[in-house]
Order: structure tokens, then C-alpha cells, then sequence
């Protein structure tokens, strides 16, 4: 069985997540996701709308998402690898690079963002039109 996994934080799922997790998913037979906790959010500086629970479980009813875990730190991911025997480590390419080191342990793929939509462009928008 290929298994495959991607990090994130997933905040207010678009359709730029769902294209990831759907060719995450082709490239194996298993995905799991690790989405960032909401201390680990802090430390990323990244807001997020929804916590850590809610995102876990909107990620698990996702068809193409078979585990969810948390990612507490950015050192974990070469032992979630070794733990979880990972081939393949998937990111979208605006980290593209940024995991190479990875590869001692499993195929490192960095696949094209969905362009145009973002957590944060969706909050904007959002804020626009009750804001005129
Ligand atoms: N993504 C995408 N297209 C978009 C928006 C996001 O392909 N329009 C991808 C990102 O490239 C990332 C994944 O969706 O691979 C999750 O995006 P975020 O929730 O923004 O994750 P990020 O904050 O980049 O956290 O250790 C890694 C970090 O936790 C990644």
C-alpha cells in the first residue's frame, strides 16, 4: 500500500484544498493529513476561523482523506514519515524547495496551487461586501 501525506492548517476548506488532497490521494493508496494545531497556527502566525477540532473533522469526512493527525511543531515530519512508513510527502508549490530534506526518507512531490482562491482572499471578499 503507497501512502501518501500532506501538512497544513485547512482553515475554511476551498476548492484549492480539495485539489490537493484529491492528486495527494492519486499519487497512493492511502493520505493522511496533518493539520496544524492551533498553537502551532500561533506559531506560523497564520489565523485560523475554525479550530483544531472542527478542522480535523471537517478533513475526515473528505473522501480523499483516510487519517488526520495533528502537526504540533515543523520538526515532526521526518518521524511521522519513519512512524507512519510514508512514500510519498506532498506539498503545494509555494513551499516548493522548502522540504527537499525530506527526501532521504520518501519521494518529495510540491504540486501547482489552485490560483485564485485562498482562506485568507475568501475572508477578504467576505469582509468587502459587508463593508461596501
Ligand atoms: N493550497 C493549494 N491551493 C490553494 C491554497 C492552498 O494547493 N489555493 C495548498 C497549499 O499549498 C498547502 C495546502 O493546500 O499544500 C494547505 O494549505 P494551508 O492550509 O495554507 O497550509 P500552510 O499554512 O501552507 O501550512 O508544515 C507545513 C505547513 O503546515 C503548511
Amino acid at each position: 500500500m503507497k501512502k501518501v501525506i500532506t501538512y497544513g492548517t485547512f482553515d475554511l476548506i476551498h476548492e484549492g484544498h480539495i485539489n490537493i488532497l484529491k492528486r495527494a490521494k492519486e499519487l497512493g493508496d492511502h493520505l493522511t493529513v496533518a493539520v496544524s494545531s492551533d498553537s502551532f497556527n500561533n506559531q506560523k502566525n497564520k489565523r485560523a476561523y475554525h479550530n483544531y477540532k472542527t478542522r480535523k473533522f471537517i478533513l475526515e469526512a473528505i473522501r480523499y482523506v483516510d487519517d488526520v493527525i495533528p502537526e504540533n511543531n515543523w520538526e515532526q515530519k521526518a518521524d511521522d514519515i519513519k512512524r507512519l512508513n510514508i512514500d510519498t510527502f506532498v506539498m503545494g508549490d509555494d513551499w516548493a524547495g522548502k522540504f527537499d530534506y525530506l527526501k532521504e526518507y520518501c519521494e518529495v512531490i510540491y504540486l501547482p496551487r489552485t490560483s485564485g482562491v485562498s482562506s485568507t482572499q475568501i475572508k477578504n471578499d467576505l469582509f468587502r461586501v459587508d463593508h461596501g
